[in-house]
């Protein structure tokens, strides 16, 4: 971004350019917790997580992966074969760390820019890209927005559009283990915009009021579609909301995998006795809000290039590397294989049959209203040309 000129006293004036920064360029400061620095080697702040040389490789993996399948989605959307896109490049270590904190048992109440929830928790490829084509025999029968998704059997509960909605759900579900006296934990994961709604509200206040065991995660990636985080909110942070709820709070880095695995883990395992916490990850949105969107109109591209070097991708790579459990050629082997592999489930996701039209009317009432009944004999009658 370039400042307005400043006139030097009794001088010329002249344009003077400032770097933009990013909150982790200063994150000390501003209570960002860190295990890695930029360039993937431990900072000195949170204590490297106790992950084993395959989990984090698996982490990696995962996250290369799902930047994969962001930059094929993208792709498919712009040539026509999906219809909508929602993108998460750059956001790959908030949600992928997380999950992997929370065992299959635990529930998750997701957002859509989550994908690799889904496969963490087991979810075959084919079914990721059968649900962005919309077909018919994936678990929400091609019903929803392409990326909108969940499974039932994997704990995963199918994500609703309406902004923040999901959180007193997640709250309530984590209320209801407590109850019953299981040792289920809830993880749910949302963005920064959803903090200005009524939900996150009811939900944060419930949640200090009865301590559920619930982790809750403030995607703050810098934006709701237009409408950058300082407009969205006059507090200095997101995770103080929880301050006046009484709920644990805490600001980790959201593009360092290992501090969001850290503190995740830490706040999961703090749940049964202390209850929520609300975890801020902060992190970027580097792609587009969907691919309605045109962030060009709000947004520079300096903007963007800030976070670039901050890229949680390489970080993880970096930090790999500094422990010897990464060479260059599994580098090059890895997005082959990840290439290779979204190619065939598209192969196979695209042949699978479209629902039938008539289904749309399924599922919505255990008995169909007069007017939906009305709907479907017309639509049907048109289908069949009468
Ligand atoms: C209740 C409601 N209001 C508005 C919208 C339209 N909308 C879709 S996504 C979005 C922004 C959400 O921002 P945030 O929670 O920060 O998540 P992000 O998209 O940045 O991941 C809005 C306003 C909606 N889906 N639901």
């Amino acid at each position: 971004m370039i400042l307005a000129s400043k006139k030097k006293p009794g001088g010329r004036s002249r344009r003077r350019e400032k770097k933009v920064t990013t909150p982790l360029d200063q994150a000390k400061k501003l209570g960002i917790r860190q295990v890695v620095d930029q360039y993937g080697k431990p900072c000195g702040d949170l204590p490297e997580p106790d992950l084993s040389r395959d989990e984090l490789r698996r982490l990696y993996e995962m996250m290369v992966l799902v930047r994969a399948i962001d930059e094929r989605g993208w792709t498919l959307q712009r040539s026509g074969r999906v219809e909508f896109w929602i993108p998460h490049c750059g956001l790959e270590a908030v949600h992928i760390a997380a999950t992997m904190a929370f065992p299959f048992e635990d529930w998750i109440f997701m957002g859509y820019r989550h994908p690799g929830t889904m496969l963490l928790r087991g979810a075959p490829l084919v079914q990721l890209f059968a649900q962005y084509f919309g077909r018919r025999d994936e678990p929400l029968k091609g019903r929803r927005l392409p990326t909108l998704m969940g499974d039932k059997r994997l704990n995963i509960v199918p994500m609703t559009t309406q902004v923040a909605s999901y959180i007193p759900h997640a709250c309530g579900a984590a209320w209801a283990a407590k109850i019953r006296g299981d040792d289920t934990r809830v993880l749910t994961i949302f963005g920064d915009g959803s903090t200005s709604r009524g939900e996150f509200h009811s939900a944060m206040n419930f949640a200090g009021v009865h301590k559920p065991p619930v982790v809750f995660i403030c995607e703050n990636n810098g934006w709701a579609v237009s409408t950058p985080t300082d407009v969205q909110t006059a507090s200095v942070t997101f995770a103080e909301k929880g301050n006046a709820y009484g709920v644990r709070n805490l600001r980790v880095d959201g593009n360092d995998a290992l501090a969001v695995y850290a503190v995740t883990r830490e706040a999961r395992e703090l749940a049964p006795r202390e209850g929520a916490s609300l975890i801020e990850a902060v992190t970027y949105r580097m792609g587009f809000h969907t691919s309605s969107d045109n962030p060009d109109l709000y947004r520079t591209a300096e903007d963007v290039a800030a976070w670039e070097p901050w890229d949680p991708l390489n970080r993880l790579r970096g930090y790999l590397e500094y422990r010897g459990f990464w060479t260059d050629d599994e580098e090059t082997a890895l997005w082959q294989r990840c290439k290779d592999e979204i190619q065939a489930a598209i192969d196979e996701a695209e042949a699978m049959p479209l629902p039938d039209p008539e289904s749309m009317f399924d599922d919505t009432f255990a008995e169909l209203t007069w007017m939906l009944e009305e709907q479907r004999t017309a639509l049907m009658d048109d289908l069949e040309g009468n």
